[in-house]
Formats: C-alpha cells, structure tokens, sequence
C-alpha cells in the first residue's frame, strides 16, 4: 500500500486523551493535537527564556551561552529570573515540552492503534532528565545542584560533580549504565549488519529472509533470539542504560556524599572478614 493512502485510512478522529476533536487535525504530515499546542507553547517560551538569559550574559557564542541554576542560599524557593530564576522557568518549559511531546506520542500510537512503547522509551530519557534536575536537587535542598543549561558549562558540570566523588567511574551504578551504553552500541552493530547482510544484497541477488538471519546465528552462537526478540532485547538494553544512569546519579549525594572509591571500603567491613 502506498504510504499516502495508509495514511489516508488512519487519519481519522479519536484517541484523543484531552481535549476531544478541538485539536484533532493535521498541518501537512503534522499531527497537532492539544499535546503538539502544549509542546509549541513551552519549547517557545523556553527558548525565549534562554535568548534573554544570553542577552544578559557576556557572550553570543552559542557554545558558551550559559543559563546557571540559582545559587545553593535559595534552596528550594523560587529565585528572582536574573538569579537563577531563568533556570527555573527554563527547566519548567523542558519538562512541560518533552512531558506533552511524550503525550503526543501516545495519541499517535491510540490513533494507530499500536502499543505504547515509543512514549514508554522517551519517557526513560524524561526521567533521566528530571532525575538530574529535579529529584536529585530536591533530595539535596537546593536547586543549586541541577545541571547549568550551555553547552560547554553542562559539560563542566559533569566534570566536576564526578570530580565531587573522586572517581566516578567507582560508582557502581555508573558502572552497570556505562556497561549497558556499551553493549547498546554492540547490539546496534550486529542488528544492523545483519539485516543489511541479508535485506542489501548485490546486484542481481535476491533479499533473504529472516530464517537466512536466524541460522547465521544458530550457526555462530548456537541460537538466535528471532525478529521480535531482537527488539525487545534492544529496547530493554536502550532503557536500561538510561535507568541506570539515573540511579547512578540520584544516589550522588543523597545516598553517599563520600568519594566513591570508598563505598568499596565494604567490602573490608564485610562480617565474613570479623575480629
Ligand atoms: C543524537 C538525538 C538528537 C539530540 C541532539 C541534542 C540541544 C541543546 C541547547 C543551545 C544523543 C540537541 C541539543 C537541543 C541545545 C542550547 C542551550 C542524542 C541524539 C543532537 N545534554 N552531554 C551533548 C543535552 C546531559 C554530556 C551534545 C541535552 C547531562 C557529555 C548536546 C540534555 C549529562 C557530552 C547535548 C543533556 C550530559 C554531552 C550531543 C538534557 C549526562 C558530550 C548530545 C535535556 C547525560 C556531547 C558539547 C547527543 C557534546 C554532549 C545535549 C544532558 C553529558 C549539546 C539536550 C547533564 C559528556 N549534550 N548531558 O548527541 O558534544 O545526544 O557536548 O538533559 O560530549 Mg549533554
Ligand atoms: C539526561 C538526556 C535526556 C534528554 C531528553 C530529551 C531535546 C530536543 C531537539 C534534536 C541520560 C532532550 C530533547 C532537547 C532536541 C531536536 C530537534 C540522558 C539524558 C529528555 N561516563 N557521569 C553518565 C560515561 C565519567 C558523571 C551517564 C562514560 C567521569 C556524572 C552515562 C564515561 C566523570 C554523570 C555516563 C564516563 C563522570 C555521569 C550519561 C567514560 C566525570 C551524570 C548518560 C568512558 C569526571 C550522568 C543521569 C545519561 C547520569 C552520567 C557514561 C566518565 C561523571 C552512563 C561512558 C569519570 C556526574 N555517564 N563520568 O544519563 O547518570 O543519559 O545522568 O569515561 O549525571 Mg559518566
């Protein structure tokens, strides 16, 4: 079927979550719904916001404009827009942003009658982000510790928050996320060129199936784990190296304020070891 005319067939009303049929319409290949107003309303205001934040500060350059948190005597109130203020109403755009775009996602899917595993998977990433800047600052009592919004000073930030614990690569959590950004890129890889392998071929070829796939593994490995499989094993590993750097940094601080480095001091005080 034509891509035009599928989407002809399932471009019809409902699945709305709020709202009912007042934003239930298309602008080109767009889907509007009250989640794509609400997403255009915050990521527009957002912007503003930084645009002012760079008027006020000292450069242009789009690599060093800076919108810093306020600082660690506001705690948790609300700071005036040129103290940090800017921040707070940046960070309440984002969330407001990326929270509708996520709803707008699963109008689609309801729409299209499909699962909501894409909305599922970005909103893993949305925890990630008010992990960062939400939970763990609130755990902290200040909105001080959420990360600046510039693209070299975030990067600062990273830095120096690791550099807070000594050795962040000892922290165990951002041991098994890093391990689990690893193996996404390993995973992606083999997909990848396997399909390719099989779907690509040369001149005159013809495509291969899936049991093609599936015995280049038996015969490898002595197992394939199949189409649908290989999907769910991707997206379980996707998610759970966001899940894991969220934990990894929401327990930097609230949980072990000691160089982490000395968290494998349990293993000395381990009751097996006993006087
Ligand atoms: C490829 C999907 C497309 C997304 C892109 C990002 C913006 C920001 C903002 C002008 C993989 C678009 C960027 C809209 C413009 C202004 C003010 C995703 C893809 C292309 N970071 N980070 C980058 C963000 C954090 C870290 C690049 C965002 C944490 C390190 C880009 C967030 C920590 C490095 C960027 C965020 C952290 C980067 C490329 C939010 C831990 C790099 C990103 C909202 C997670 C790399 C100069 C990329 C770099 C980089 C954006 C959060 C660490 C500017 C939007 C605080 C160590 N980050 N980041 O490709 O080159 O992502 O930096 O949480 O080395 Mg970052
Ligand atoms: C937060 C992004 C959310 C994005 C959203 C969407 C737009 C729209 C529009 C494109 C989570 C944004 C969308 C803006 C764009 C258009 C049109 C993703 C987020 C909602 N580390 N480390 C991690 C590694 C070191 C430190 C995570 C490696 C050092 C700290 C990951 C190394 C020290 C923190 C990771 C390494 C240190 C981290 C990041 C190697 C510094 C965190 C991924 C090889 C001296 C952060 C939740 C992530 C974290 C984090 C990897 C080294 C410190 C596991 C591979 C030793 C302080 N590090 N790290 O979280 O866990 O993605 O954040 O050396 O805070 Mg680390």
């Amino acid at each position: 079927m034509a891509l035009l005319s599928f989407e002809r067939k399932y471009r019809v009303r409902g699945g709305t979550l709020i709202g009912g049929d007042l934003f239930d319409f298309w602008v080109g290949p767009f889907y509007v719904g009250f989640f794509g107003v609400t997403t255009i309303f915050f990521a527009v205001l957002g912007t503003a916001l930084i645009l002012y934040g760079a008027a006020l500060g000292p450069t242009w350059n789009p690599w060093l404009i800076d919108i810093q948190p306020p600082a660690e005597s506001y705690g948790l109130a609300l700071a005036p827009l040129k103290e940090g203020g800017i921040w707070q109403v940046v960070t309440m755009c984002a969330i407001g942003a990326f929270t509708s775009w996520a709803l707008r996602e699963v109008e689609i899917s309801r729409k299209l009658g499909i699962g909501l595993h894409v909305p599922f998977a970005f909103g893993m990433a949305i925890f990630a982000y008010v992990t960062l800047v939400v939970i763990r600052p609130v755990l902290m009592g200040a909105w001080h510790h959420g990360f600046p919004y510039g693209i070299f000073t975030h990067l600062d930030w990273v830095s120096n928050t690791g550099y807070k614990y000594i050795n962040f690569h000892y922290n165990p959590a951002h041991m098994v996320a890093v391990s689990f950004f690893f193996v996404n890129c390993f995973a992606l890889a083999l997909h990848g060129s396997l399909i390719l392998s099989a779907t690509n071929p040369g001149k005159g070829e013809v495509v291969k199936t899936p049991e093609h796939e599936d015995t280049f593994f038996r015969d490898v490995l002595g197992y394939s784990i199949g189409t649908l499989g290989i999907h769910r094993l991707g997206l379980f590993l996707a998610l759970s190296a966001g899940f894991w750097s969220a934990i990894c940094i929401v327990i930097s601080g609230p949980v072990w304020s000691l160089g982490w480095p000395e968290w494998w001091d349990l293993w000395l005080k381990l009751p097996i070891w006993g006087q």
